[in-house]
């Protein structure tokens, strides 16, 4: 069922009680890492290193390090690990990063610190980190599937100096146990130390300060309010990783979270927006809409941004809902406009008919969609990205982005491929390329398959393009374009990443004649009868979303 053959084998520890500690019970000093993917910087934190830090005993001290804001060679790393005296070095990773995982592991290691790892990628392959599928070894232990109840008990064997190598939500029969989400922690937003992710460039920091706007920090905070999807789309690994037994937190516990994350903005005379990340927020439409009814009756609207699929929004109250609780973005997972496409990787519940008016349904509220296509699916043929894209154009305003498609482990999607000995490279992980396929297309070639996903992105984001979205905006207010211009020309360096001030100066300068119309329309407004609004009354207009990359999901 893996690509390296290794399932969770041998002891397998089932999920004992709380874990119960005595006075004199060894307490160590762990690191959480994440690695950067080596191209694109991420935009907020990953949610896994707060959940496990709150998750972590309190007599144990966790310190948290993103290669994404604090990139550190291997080198550094380990001078870090060995200086601070950590005992022990949990690490996660997607897929796309796990190479660097790997090699940062490795050094960790031979400074003779244990590494743990857990996450997506090791769960899907845990044999591979193991070095039980021949290759070498890279973790003392792996922490397959949710980690919420494994973790507690990893850190007090890994403190006793008897960590094992595999741990796994399993009851005492030795079946999969899915954690229930009702007594998830409250992570302490108000006090954790997040300033490495303020989204404000430094050089404006100052100025910002000065104006006394509220405009001095700038976070994305991820947060679950659920987790699993059934749907089971054949690329996907949530399905298999979540299951499809889906888990709700309480709405009090979201919107007590929400909550403090907007006293802290306010505190630190900021703005914080809110990513959940459910793979599907509106899964169970009847739970979203009381969350969000009880997000508004709480006064806990913070701009937001979700995943939810396409089908599960052609509910008119829901979509109200969303734009009362400060939903701005929607990321929708649309893959392909051909349904012969969507039927081929288990995605009916798409009805590319239906797309249309469900962007203008959103762009009424101005709400706005991250709309998200895979080229190379089996049914695509040269001239794939044209006919998307002059489908994009006649929708409302949006940010589409483009992939092509990618089996990652244990998905049915590399069974499938392997099956049909379509794998070209079937550990593509090993030796990461952005944007480089992983399997022999059927009705395209590999260059092809590449060729319309530049051609996608070069189309889309292009200046005219930019102009034509500000242009498709032109009855909303002044703040709302601006964001959506920022946004833009920050989607567009998931696939072209500018290159230092210069490149940025190169790009401000390619869009002038959309960013000189915002101007102009601007100063009319103010010039006008209309009052120009208080930047501090100004909600996050729409979430600047300076995203590197997207995830297929919703
Ligand atoms: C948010 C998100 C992102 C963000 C990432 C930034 C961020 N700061 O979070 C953005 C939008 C940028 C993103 C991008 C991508 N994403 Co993404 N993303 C997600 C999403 C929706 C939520 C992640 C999350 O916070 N989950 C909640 C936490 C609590 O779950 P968790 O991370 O799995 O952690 C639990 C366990 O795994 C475990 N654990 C995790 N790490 C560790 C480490 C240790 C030491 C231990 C002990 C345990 C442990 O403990 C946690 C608690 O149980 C997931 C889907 C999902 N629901 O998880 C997809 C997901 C992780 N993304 C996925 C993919 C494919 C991508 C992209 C490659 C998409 C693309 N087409 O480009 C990019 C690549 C990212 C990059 N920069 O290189 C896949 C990963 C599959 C895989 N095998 O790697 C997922 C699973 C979605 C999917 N549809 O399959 N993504
Ligand atoms: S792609 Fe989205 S809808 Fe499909 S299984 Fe994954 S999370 Fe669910």
């Amino acid at each position: 069922m893996k690509p390296d053959g290794g399932t969770a084998p041998g002891a397998v520890p089932t999920i004992p009680g709380p874990v119960a500690a005595g006075p004199d019970a060894p307490s160590i000093r762990i690191l959480l890492y994440c690695p950067d993917n080596g191209v694109t910087r991420n935009f907020m934190p990953h949610l896994w290193m707060f959940l496990l830090q709150s998750l972590t005993p309190p007599r144990h001290e966790v310190r948290l390090i993103d290669g994404n804001t604090q990139p550190m060679s291997d080198a550094e790393l380990v001078r870090y690990v060995v200086e601070n005296k950590i005992g022990l070095v949990g690490i996660g990773a997607m897929t796309r990063m796990i190479a660097k995982a790997y090699r940062v592991a490795d050094a960790v290691r031979a400074a003779g610190v244990p590494v743990v790892m857990g996450g997506p990628h090791v769960t899907e392959a845990p044999g591979e980190a193991l070095g039980r599928d021949g290759g070498p070894r890279h973790a003392d232990a792996v922490a397959v599937g949710e980690a919420d109840e494994t973790w507690p008990l990893i850190v007090e064997d890994a403190a006793r100096g008897v960590l094992r190598e595999v741990y796994a939500p399993v009851d005492a029969l030795g079946k999969e146990r899915k954690p229930s989400l009702e007594s998830y922690p409250a992570i302490p937003w108000e006090s954790l130390d997040i300033g490495q992710f303020n989204r404000i460039p430094n050089p404006l920091r100052a100025f910002l300060h000065q104006m006394q706007w509220g405009w001095e920090t700038f976070h994305i905070i991820p947060i679950e309010s659920g987790r699993g999807c059934p749907y089971g789309c054949e690329f996907c690994t949530v399905t298999g990783f979540f299951g499809d037994s889906i888990r709700f937190r309480s709405n009090r516990s979201i919107v007590d979270e929400m909550l403090r994350l907007k006293e802290r903005a306010r505190r630190s005379s900021g703005q914080i927006a809110v990513f959940f990340v459910d793979d599907n927020f509106a899964i169970n439409v009847k739970r979203t809409k009381a969350l969000l009814r009880d997000i508004v009756a709480a006064g806990a609207q913070l701009s937001w941004v979700g995943q939810i699929s396409a089908n599960l929004l052609r509910d008119e109250e829901l979509v109200d809902l969303i734009a009362e609780s400060g939903g701005k973005w929607i990321f929708i997972g649309m893959e392909s406009l051909d349904p012969a496409n969507l039927a081929s990787v288990n995605k009916t519940f798409n009805k590319p008919a239906e797309f249309a008016e469900v962007l203008r349904r959103l762009a009424r509220r101005h709400v706005y969609a991250i709309t998200s296509f895979i080229f190379g699916l089996d049914h695509d043929t040269p001239g794939v990205a044209g006919r998307t894209l002059e489908q994009i154009r006649a929708w409302p305003p949006g940010l589409p982005v483009f992939g092509q498609l990618t089996p990652f482990p244990a998905t049915p999607l590399y069974q499938r491929l392997e099956r049909e000995g379509r794998l070209t490279r079937p550990q593509h992980w090993l030796e990461f390329a952005p944007f480089q396929m992983a399997h022999t297309p059927r009705a395209m070639t590999v260059p092809q398959v590449q060729a319309e996903v530049h051609s996608a992105w070069l189309d889309s984001y292009s200046p005219t393009a930019t102009a034509r979205a500000i242009d498709g905006m032109s009855g909303e207010p002044v703040p709302y374009k601006i964001s959506h211009l920022v946004a833009r020309l920050f989607f567009r360096g998931i696939y072209f990443p500018p290159k230092g001030a210069w490149g940025w100066l190169k790009l401000l300068a390619s869009n002038r004649g959309s960013i000189l119309r915002i101007v102009k329309d601007a100063f009319i407004r103010w010039n006008g009868t209309a009052p120009s609004p208080d930047p501090r009354e100004v909600a996050v207009p729409a979430i600047v979303l300076p995203i590197e990359d997207a995830a297929d999901s919703g």
